[in-house]
């Protein structure tokens, strides 16, 4: 199967989507062993964007093959040349950022200002930061002389598709490691895209393959014997499985999967800047971010503030057209997905938390849901235990600083937490006793490459980005 491009429909002529793709293994596009493909569809019409070739369990082999081969000459390579073809691909990504913008858009249902602004030139860093990395390794501390681990095998998630992408390929290949990569089936696209840029940027074959596919090309790619290292992020759920699958066996893992996280706003905190900083932090994405601010713990006394705010500036969010560059919430990636939060929601009320959205209307075709606030919530419900991974906020209070402290850390996660006070030494106090492996100050959702992200307890292990992340893909 070739990787030809259609003529582009009128509406997204930014890109040209191909009505079928192929698997990317060993520097081609190639058909499924066994012929198998899938639809991608755009979250927000349900429409059929292209057919997609579905990896099976002889396809993985076939991919961990190639990388397995590859290995020997990328490893060998002076850092200073996998630098160059990571700087290539960084600029290729620059370059073709509109395209890969829409293209994602499209795919995931985000809206085009977060692809544009934040998702693309995050993507664009993250390989220009471990391009950097690739002939500095041997004074970065790990000792004189760190190895590759082999061959990665890396499982991620629709919501980030094309920035869980680059977590896990540029320290990957900083490092010499080469890789199987398997998207997720409902944003598959995007990655075939980079697929094509690897070969635009002369990357040696079979350094990177690309197997669109679905739960059970993960599960075989994890299992893989000649597999050495995995790296997935996702459900705790699978990536218990996972973590079960490698106990035992060669493989070193790096997991990254939910999170609950609070934002805590201290009757000190600028009431609008806070207000942005908890819209953002749970609105983003339609608040399928593993690092949301999904509990907003407010001091009692300004809670009543906090919430007024809140709902005047919920009722301002646009919802719709993801490709609409002032659209502020898009679609929910999948129809699963909605259910998901669907479900959850209603358990909520069904609990007696108090609902509020503001008067919206939603497209009548794709996948939406409204912003949603919970109130009246209390550590027992379950819209303050469970991540609902939607853009549903639940609202607790809190007296002092130690039971702010207790109820954020009261919960199985560990992966962000937010502080809003003007109090520099409370910021550090409070931040201290926060078991999150992200916390934010006056701000929320900032990322930068060079700060190792991840979790504590079941939001995972291991750290991606920075000097930490690279450790994960070496033998020091
Ligand atoms: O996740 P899955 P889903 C959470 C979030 C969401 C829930 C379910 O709460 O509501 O998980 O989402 C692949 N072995 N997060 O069902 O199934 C799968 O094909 C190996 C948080 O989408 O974990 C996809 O590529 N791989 C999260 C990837 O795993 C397997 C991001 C994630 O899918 C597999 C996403 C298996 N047995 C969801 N089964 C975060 N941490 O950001 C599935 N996969």
């Amino acid at each position: 199967m070739a990787f030809d491009y259609a003529p582009a429909p009128e509406s997204r002529s930014v890109v040209d989507i191909a009505p079928s793709y192929g698997l990317f293994i060993d520097g081609e596009f190639t058909e499924a062993a066994d012929g198998q493909v899938f639809k991608s569809l755009s979250p927000a019409t349900e429409e059929v964007l292209s057919e997609v070739a579905r990896a099976g369990a002889a396809d993985v082999d076939r991919a961990v093959r190639a990388a397995r081969a590859a290995f020997g000459p990328w490893s060998a390579l002076p850092g200073s040349e996998r630098a160059k073809y990571l700087f290539r691909i960084a600029r290729i990504i620059q370059e073709r950022s509109r395209e890969l913008a829409v293209l994602e858009t499209l795919d995931n249902g985000k809206p085009i200002k977060e692809t544009r602004d934040f998702d693309l030139p995050t993507v664009a860093a993250h390989f220009f930061y471990h391009a950097g990395w690739a002939d500095k390794l041997e004074h970065a501390g790990f000792g004189p002389r760190p190895k590759p681990l082999g061959v990665a095998g890396q499982v991620i998630p629709w919501n980030f598709p094309l920035m869980m992408l680059a977590w896990k390929i540029a320290p990957a290949l900083a490092t010499g490691n080469t890789v199987v990569l398997k998207p997720a089936e409902t944003t598959p696209l995007s990655a075939l895209f980079f697929a094509d840029i690897c070969r635009q940027a002369g990357l040696p074959k079979g350094v990177v393959n690309i197997l669109p596919g679905h739960g059970d090309a993960g599960a075989a790619l994890v299992a893989h014997p000649d597999v050495d290292k995995v790296a997935f992020t996702g459900s705790t759920a699978v990536g218990k499985e996972i973590a079960r699958t490698v106990a035992g066996t060669r493989k070193k893992v790096t997991l990254e999967l939910g999170g609950k996280g609070a934002n805590i706003v201290f009757d000190d905190a600028p009431v609008d800047q806070a207000v942005e900083g908890i819209v953002s932090g749970i609105f983003f994405n339609q608040g399928q971010v593993c690092c949301a601010g999904s509990r907003l713990l407010v001091q009692e006394s300004v809670r009543e503030e906090v919430v007024d705010a809140l709902k005047r500036r919920l009722s301002t969010l646009r919802i719709g057209d993801p490709l609409d560059k002032n659209t502020d919430l898009g679609a929910i990636n999948s129809a699963e997905q909605l259910t998901r939060i669907t479900e959850l929601a209603e358990r909520g009320e069904a609990e007696g938390a108090e609902r509020w959205s503001p008067a919206c209307e939603l497209p009548s075709s794709g996948y939406w849901f409204p912003p949603t606030l919970f109130t009246g919530v209390t550590q027992a419900h379950m819209v303050a235990r469970e991540e609902i991974f939607g853009p549903v906020l639940s609202v607790l209070t809190f007296r002092t600083p130690a039971e702010a402290v207790a109820k954020a850390n009261n919960t199985p996660y560990g992966l962000s937490a937010g502080i809003w006070t003007e109090k520099g030494s409370r910021i550090l106090a409070v931040a201290e006793k926060l078991r999150a492996g992200v916390v934010w100050a006056n701000t929320f959702n900032k990322f930068d490459p060079a700060s190792p992200f991840g979790g504590y307890k079941e939001s995972g292990h291991g750290r991606e980005g920075g000097r930490h992340g690279l450790e994960a893909y070496l033998d020091v």
